[in-house]
């Protein structure tokens, strides 16, 4: 049987010629594994008299620790080696100067989505999200609408199912349903969000925006509607008058509905927002049906409010001058080069919407 400072003078002239990690984990399984010299040493001890057992397992378990306690220790070396190596290639200088070429644009659709965002936050709206698909009931039958509705054709809608019990949303109603069914008035909600209906041509996408708004809560009038929207508008527009009428019109899940109009004209082959003789619809809205309340499980003897819906991608081509829907869906990056917003200049009111 060998000694056990033999094993210990053989550990310590390999273990000063280690120069790796993998050098360092092959050293301990030469020594410590299971196939290794200590272990080999602990097996052997079966033949030695209890005495002699006594003092040689004590002699090898401090081998044992010596032997574990360098390695560990340059295996921690080793690590924090490779930290501080990664550390040095990793290094981010701070002061360096900013890019001076600005490569990423946002969308159109994105800044006016920020932008509306931001108009109605000031009052008192904060933004809810809900998914693309559906089920049947949020998208129609709580809305009013039930199955022999004419505005269920009118909606072209993409069903996912032959028994037509999901599909993809086809306005972003059944997010104010949701929020609804989930909480308790007071409600005072804008959704934007992507919408689809199967319908496509110059003016049409099948997937297109929509941004939708809903106000519950005690004593709210036809009133509120308006300023709300007069105050939205002139804001988005950026103008300081608006001139707008409200036309009536029919939805299932408003009473009574409108539509809404503001005034424009050309000028210099230009569009001119708020003034002129001409009209341009660009909302819908209406005071919440009380048959929605009584599905979402709102008392409409004590609660009422009123909703709106806008589409978004025609407001982001009035808005920016921008003639074909289609542009919107190419990812074309001469496109969105001309059209898209600087990322770091974020639309607030107080600030300005656009520039
Ligand atoms: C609930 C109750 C009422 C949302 C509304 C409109 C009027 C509307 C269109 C505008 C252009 C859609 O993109 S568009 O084609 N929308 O005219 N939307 S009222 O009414 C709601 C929504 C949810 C619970």
């Amino acid at each position: 049987m060998s000694d056990p400072d033999n094993i210990l003078n053989g550990f310590e002239s390999k273990f000063s010629l280690i120069k790796n990690k993998d050098d360092l984990q092959n050293l301990k399984s030469e020594f410590l594994g299971k196939n290794g010299s200590i272990s080999f040493q602990f097996k052997k001890m079966g033949s030695l008299n209890p005495e002699e057992r006594k003092i040689f397992a004590s002699k090898l378990n401090e081998i044992k620790n010596k032997i574990t306690f360098e390695i560990e220790k340059k295996l921690k070396n080793f690590e924090n080696n490779e930290i501080n190596e990664k550390l040095k290639d990793e290094k981010v200088d701070i002061t360096l100067p900013i890019r001076t070429t600005k490569n990423g644009k946002i969308h159109p659709v994105s800044q006016v989505i920020d932008e509306i965002s931001s108009i109605f936050s000031e009052i008192g709206f904060s933004v809810a999200e809900g998914p693309d698909v559906e089920s049947e009931y949020n998208n129609f039958t709580a809305l009013n609408t039930p199955e022999d509705h004419p505005a269920r054709d009118m909606h072209d809608t993409f069903y996912l199912d032959k028994d037509k019990k999901t599909l993809l949303r086809t306005h972003t109603s059944p997010v104010q349903i949701r929020t609804m069914l989930d909480g308790k008035p007071p409600f005072k909600i804008i959704v934007p969000g992507r919408t689809y209906r199967c319908d496509s041509d110059q003016t049409h996408a099948p997937m297109f925006h929509q941004l939708e708004g809903l106000h519950i809560d005690k004593d709210i009038t036809m009133g509120h509607l308006k300023g709300c929207l007069n105050y939205f508008i002139k804001e988005f527009f950026e103008v300081k008058k608006i001139k707008m009428r409200f036309r009536p019109s029919h939805f299932p899940f408003t009473e009574p509905s409108a539509e809404v109009d503001i005034g424009y004209k050309i000028e210099n082959g230009k569009i001119v927002i708020g003034e002129g003789d001409k009209w341009l619809e660009i909302l819908g809205c209406g005071m919440v049906h009380p048959n929605v309340l009584k599905n979402t499980k709102v008392d409409p003897n004590k609660f009422q409010g009123f909703a709106f819906g806008m589409g978004i991608d025609r407001l982001a081509m009035l808005k920016y001058g921008i003639n074909d829907l289609r542009a919107f869906f190419e990812t074309d990056y001469r496109w969105l080069n001309h059209f898209g917003f600087d990322p770091l200049d974020v639309p607030t009111n107080y600030r300005g919407l656009s520039r």
